[in-house]
């Protein structure tokens, strides 16, 4: 780390290294952001839980993990040579080609140097004195920064379900969101798997092909679309590149930052057959996405009438593939609007329950008791297993900020401040917490959109910002409270203008016991929203109050 200081600052604590910035992270946000403020002449400090770069790819290494945003579009448009260079291999790629992709990035733009691996984070601790904060990790390092980046990810504070017992399982259990490096080799074994979410239904298909036995317990089953996923071809891959600007913009502007057409028409108003026709087109086209049944028509997401076909078309593709009647039914949601629950692509996902050896378990109506040495209990039967695979998701959006003691001025914590739910102005600055951004965070589009079309926009926004501090000589930089209130506000009401708040779903908080059930992404679009943080700016950061260093007591 070179020390090149471009402004005079006042430091916490004597002998406590300074930098300009830490960035918490070293995933695809914390990459990007360490890049562009060394770009802006800053010296940065990033610290990575993991012993190495990635973040979601470093860490959800469970078989079958692959991104399901195409590649095409899931990767950085910062660098046009990066975009050109790179070769994607898959429609979806797997985990080791985004691992790889991700390392490919740190090395490409020598961003290494400034990461801190096998460090996490503990406290960051606002000065009000210094107007600087005091960050501190788990291997004893502090640095006094005026500015701290939470690019710690929606995703990534993996959860375990509060059953009791783990600790006398006598067998191996994992979570996909902490998946060895090494793998895990199932050959041979009875495995069981708890959650059908994304995580789950990617990999009980890989499991089941390995395992002696395999059952899984589902508590909500959810809509899964196939994936059709297949090896790019390569003319396809030379057009798009060929073609990047103008995709790149599309994503930009469109709603779930995927470039796809907008829908124009009701579900309602088209006949049966053209629903039919549409629904088809959408679950056996080979180059589907994941967003296409959610943008087949104008009304999907807000009306229950629209969306009941969508629903119902999934739930006859499952009872067609599905042999047992009874599995069948049990796979089929009943309980919650299509998509308002992320919806899954799968790969023989529905056919893997008509392999003899596996077994759905329905915790709904028979929940899981207690967790024995030998394997589980729910309140009907007595299962044994030799391996157990919880695909039991994250606390999401708010968990890996929370978890992180911050606490802005007035010494408030961060998690005391969201007791109730997350409050943020535009998902990047809470009030408070001067000089605090966080990247996808509550309140941003993030999880209901193509995540690294939302990084760059944050990311670049936020260096933005700050190049307009330095460049004015302001030292600090939050929003007001009445700004962050309005924006909490209006995310709130634009989400239950949808069917989104009627599922429990982690969207809502609702997977994590005790968490305040709001609806906590914004789900007005991407490009919306990207428009309106252009305005925030252009208008002078309105809502936010960026000030000059003030003068500490004592020293004028
Ligand atoms: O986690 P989830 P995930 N007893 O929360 C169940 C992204 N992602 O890791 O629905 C029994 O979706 C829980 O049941 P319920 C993507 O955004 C992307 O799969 O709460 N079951 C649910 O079935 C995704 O949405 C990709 O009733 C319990 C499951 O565990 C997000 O990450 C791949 C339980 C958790 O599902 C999270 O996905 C993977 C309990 N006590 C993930 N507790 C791709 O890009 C929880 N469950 C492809």
């Amino acid at each position: 780390m070179t020390q090149t200081h471009q402004q005079p600052s006042n430091s916490a604590v004597k002998g406590v290294p300074e930098v300009d910035a830490v960035v918490v992270g070293a995933g695809m946000s914390g990459l990007y952001m360490l890049h562009k403020l060394r770009g802006m002449g800053l010296t940065v400090q990033v610290f990575e839980k993991g012993d190495g770069v990635g973040g979601t790819w470093f860490w959800n290494r469970y078989p079958g993990a692959r991104v399901d945003v195409k590649s095409m579009d899931y990767s950085f448009s910062f660098d046009s040579e990066l975009e050109q260079e790179w070769e994607w291999t898959e429609k979806y790629p797997p985990q080791d080609e985004l691992l790889r992709y991700v390392n490919h990035v740190a090395d490409r733009f020598d961003l290494r140097r400034d990461i801190k691996l096998e460090t996490t984070v503990t406290e960051a601790v606002f000065d009000e004195d210094v107007e600087r904060w005091h960050v501190r990790t788990d291997k004893g390092d502090q640095f006094s920064t005026q500015y701290v980046v939470m690019a710690t990810g929606c995703l990534s504070a993996s959860k375990v379900p509060e059953v009791p017992g783990l600790d006398l399982f006598r067998g191996r259990w994992f979570h996909t969101g902490h998946w060895p490096a090494q793998g895990v080799d199932f050959s041979g074994q009875r495995v069981a798997v708890i959650g059908t979410g994304s995580s789950g239904v990617q990999a009980i298909p890989l499991i089941a092909e390995q395992a002696a036995e395999l059952t899984v317990f589902q508590r909500t089953p959810n809509f899964v679309l196939p994936a059709r996923n297949h090896p790019i071809d390569p003319e396809h891959q030379r057009s798009v590149k060929e073609r990047y600007d103008e995709v790149r913009r599309a994503a930009r502007e469109s709603g779930f930052g995927i470039a796809v057409p907008t829908p124009t028409k009701s579900a309602l108003e088209v006949s049966p057959d053209e629903r039919q026709a549409r629904y088809e087109s959408v679950w056996y086209d080979e180059d589907n996405n994941l967003v296409d049944m959610l943008v087949s028509y104008n009304d999907m997401i807000t009306s229950q009438a629209a969306n009941d076909t969508a629903a119902q078309f999934v739930r006859d593709r499952i009872a067609e593939i599905v042999e047992d009647p009874e599995t069948a039914a049990a796979l089929q949601p009943h309980d919650h609007p299509f998509g308002t629950k992320r919806p899954c692509l799968g790969t023989n996902y529905y056919e893997t329950y008509n392999l003899p050896h596996v077994r759905l378990v329905n915790v709904r109506k028979t929940p899981i008791v207690e967790i024995t040495h030998r394997g589980l209990r729910t309140t009907q039967e007595e299962f044994e297993f030799d391996d157990l695979v919880f695909a039991t998701g994250f606390d999401a959006m708010t968990g890996a900020l929370t978890a992180v003691d911050i606490r802005g001025r007035g010494d408030v914590r961060l998690q005391d401040k969201w007791h109730a739910g997350p409050r943020t102005y535009l998902g990047i600055q809470v009030a408070g917490f001067p000089n605090l951004f966080t990247i996808t965070g509550p309140g941003s589009p993030s999880v209901l959109s193509n995540m690294v079309t939302s990084i760059e926009q944050h990311v670049e926004w936020v260096a933005d910002a700050i190049a307009s501090m330095r460049a004015g000589g302001l030292s600090t930089m939050e929003p007001t409270v009445e700004a962050e209130d309005e924006w909490t506000a209006h995310v709130d009401e634009v989400g239950h203008m949808t069917l989104y708040p009627t599922a429990d779903s982690w969207y809502m908080g609702s997977n994590v016991p005790g968490k305040p059930r709001v609806f906590m992404p914004y789900i007005g679009g991407v490009g919306v929203y990207r428009q309106k943080c252009d305005e925030v700016a252009a208008n002078g950061y309105e809502g936010f109050v960026r000030r000059p260093q003030q003068v500490p007591a004592g020293m004028s």
